[in-house]
This record gives C-alpha cells, structure tokens and sequence, in this order.
C-alpha cells in the first residue's frame, strides 16, 4: 500500500515538472544595456542587446524596419523612400541613405548592436558599425549575421489638407480632392484664374457711333415730316 502512495506521488511530481514553464527567449524579453562596443565612425557608442532572438525596431520604439539578411554589400530600394547602401569591411561595415534613419541593429551571434541615432537626430550614414565582440573572439570571428535599419516615414506635406501632397497637387493651396482640370494644362479647375471674357473695343465703338448717327438721322427725319 505504502508503495503504491510513493508510486502515485511520483507520477504527480512528474506531470508537476512537466507542466512547469519552460524560460523560452522571446523577442520581446530584449535586455537593452548602454555602454556597448564597438563605437561607430559617428561616435554613437551601441546599445548592447541580450536576451532576445531577434530584437527588431519594434522593441525599440520604431515603427518601421527594414531587415537585411543576410547582409551583404550592396544597394537596397526602400518603398518609395529611397536606398540604403551597405558597404562591408570584413564584419565591419558601412552605410547611407536617402531618407532619415533612427537606429541600426547589428546582429551576431546571439546578441546585438543597437546604434541609435534618433533620439536625438536621425541620420543620413554611419561607418564601422558592427555586431557586439561577444563571443570572445576578435569581431571578425564573432560574424554579423543581419543588419536592421529602424525608421519613421515623414509624411509630405499637404498645405491645403486634401489628402494630396504638394509635390502633386495642382491647385497646392486650394482643397480640390478630385484635382479636376478640365483643360489640362495643370492647373487644376478650384485654383485656375477665371478667363476675363474677350472684349472688343474696336468694334464696339464704332457699332455705337452708326447706331447713334442712324438714331439722329431718323429724329431729324421724323421732325422734317
Ligand atoms: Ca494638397
Ligand atoms: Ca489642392
Ligand atoms: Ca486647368
């Protein structure tokens, strides 16, 4: 009997252990710590990134990322943005851009790199970023397996807020959502000045001058009877 309680309280610990939760590395469990290496030819000293398998731009407060793995040199079109352009030394590299990057995550190895930039400026290019020197090795043993570049699309600008930007809208300062221009010269209908009617001056001077002196001649006509 005595063995049987051992028995059954050995199968209830058992299904106890293995129903215990298992520590598992999520991305939003990133341990983010300051002080990081090694500092970028800007001077921005990274943020050093554990805990977390893949950190992204969202962990960090960005909206918008774009992911190059692997990350080789070269140029990459972004939306309608513009390019990022990747250089490479060893598992150093380099890069710039068209539009205004926030942060840049080097990864490699199971940590990474997090250079930020804005707060408090974005930037237009950086050099000698790499993934953290955490594996005991020199960095170009440690690898660089991705690099993510964090971002915030500024919106055009839309003077007259019709929801066209100024760069396309052809009445910039009027709200003409339907940009209608119906004789196509492009300058839309809402903001095109009015065409002054066509007057004939020459014409109407005379015209008054024969209709006057025909009204005369027929009053002096008329009085002569
Ligand atoms: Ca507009
Ligand atoms: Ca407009
Ligand atoms: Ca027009």
């Amino acid at each position: 009997m005595e063995m049987k309680r051992l028995l059954i309280l050995g199968i209830v610990v058992a299904l106890c252990i293995v129903a215990m939760p298992v520590a598992a590395q999520t991305d939003d469990e990133c341990v983010v710590t300051a002080g990081g290496s090694p500092i970028s030819g800007n001077g921005i000293v990274p943020d050093y990134v554990t805990e977390c398998i893949n950190p992204t731009c969202a962990d960090l407060g960005y909206a918008f990322e774009f992911k190059i793995d692997p990350p080789n040199a070269d140029t990459y079109p972004v939306d309608s943005l513009g390019d990022i352009r990747v250089t490479r030394d060893g598992d150093f590299f380099n890069w710039s851009s068209d539009f205004g990057i926030d942060a840049v995550i080097a990864k490699g190895g199971v940590n990474a790199n997090a250079y930020i930039y804005d707060p408090p400026f974005e930037s237009f290019g950086d050099s000698e970023l790499a993934a953290p020197a955490d594996c005991g090795q020199p960095y170009n043993q440690c690898g660089l397996s991705h690099i993510t570049f964090c971002y915030t699309p500024v919106p055009p600008t839309d003077t007259d807020g019709d929801g066209v930007p100024d760069t396309e809208d052809n009445c910039p300062d009027v709200p003409n959502e339907d940009q209608l221009d119906t004789d196509g010269d492009g300058i839309g209908d809402a903001c095109e000045e009015a065409v002054p009617a066509p007057e004939f001056p020459s014409l109407a001077l005379p015209a008054a001058l024969i209709i006057g002196t025909i009204g005369m001649v027929y009053v002096i006509k008329t009085r002569e009877k």
